[in-house]
């Protein structure tokens, strides 16, 4: 992922109005540069981000579809992920995520929480555990990932726990949501004291990207200045909704809306439309 300013990230849906949009969209723009320019490495923040589960699951599927740009296909190819696979994924200038992709076979877990522990779980911002929703042994997840929760509130007692329920296109439509609110409450039950945040999800639709947008979303430090930028920006641009989009990854990082949407699930769509454009503009220009 390159390194950059968020301005391109910058679209309009609905049609502005006002004359005056140009100048309000230099000014975001401004702000944008000024607030997520590239740092000195000094002050680079560094997020460390644990993606775990048991093998198979899907972690390295979605990684390489959110920043590698896979298309959902592509990950049948994927090998099992041996020990961690470290990443470091620059956001909006300054942040980097630093992802550790933890191979989820047996070995490798009974490792992470005998000698590896702290190595593992120190400094631990945000933790992504991943759910096989077909997998055989739920009782065996359910113990790796308390002992997960276990080195997490020894080692690094702050972070922000998210849940995926994967591979829902697995499950038959009428079974989602009953099968979902059921994964659910077993994991909020065993997560306790610790808050955790849920997500259904697939690589065939546009779930991930709605997961992994709220999760980048929590990572993301001045958010709340942006969010009231934007809506100063999307008032004075008369607009009837401004969305911000990471320009490698096009997850969302904040929205501006004066009207009310129906479709919930707009976002995803705009992001994998223009993430398929982007691909298939690579594509031609690889081919001349
Ligand atoms: N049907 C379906 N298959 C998926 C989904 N996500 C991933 N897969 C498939 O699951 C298989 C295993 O995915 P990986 O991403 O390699 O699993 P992993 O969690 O990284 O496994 P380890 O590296 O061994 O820990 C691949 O064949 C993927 O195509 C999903 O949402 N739905
Ligand atoms: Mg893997």
């Amino acid at each position: 992922m390159s390194t950059g300013r968020v301005s391109t990230g910058l679209q309009f849906i609905g049609s502005p109005k006002q004359v005056g949009q140009k100048a309000s969209l230099k000014g975001f723009q401004r702000f944008l540069s000024s607030e997520f320019r590239p740092s000195p490495k000094s002050i680079i923040m560094k997020k460390k981000v644990l993606l775990m589960g048991k093998s198979g699951s899907g972690k390295t599927s979605m990684r390489s579809i959110i920043f590698s740009n896979y298309i959902a296909r592509d990950t049948r190819r994927l090998g099992a992920t041996i020990d961690v696979e470290h990443s470091n994924l620059k956001f909006l200038g300054n942040l980097t995520l630093n992802l550790w992709d933890c191979g989820g076979q047996e070995a490798f877990m009974e490792n992470y929480f005998t000698s590896q522990r702290d190595h593992i779980f120190k400094n631990v911002e945000v933790l992504i555990y991943v759910f096989d929703v077909e997998s055989r042994d739920v009782e065996r997840d359910m113990h790796y990932y308390q002992s997960c929760l276990e080195a997490i509130m020894a080692n690094s007692r702050e972070a922000k726990i998210f849940c995926l329920v994967h591979k829902m296109d697995l499950v038959q439509e009428h079974q989602r949501d009953r099968m979902y609110e059921e994964r659910v409450n077993e994991l909020k039950t065993r997560s306790e004291p610790l808050k955790i945040k849920t997500f259904r999800t697939s690589i065939w639709d546009e779930t991930l990207y709605a997961a992994w947008s709220t999760i980048v979303h929590a990572l993301i430090p001045n958010i709340r200045t942006l969010e009231s930028h934007l809506n100063n920006f999307c008032s004075i641009c008369d607009a009837d909704e401004v969305v911000l989009f990471e320009r490698s990854t096009f997850l969302v990082i904040a929205n501006a809306a004066r009207i009310n949407h129906v479709d919930a699930h707009r976002f995803e769509k705009i992001s994998n439309i223009i993430k398929q454009f982007n691909l298939g503009c690579r594509q031609v220009s690889n081919r001349s």
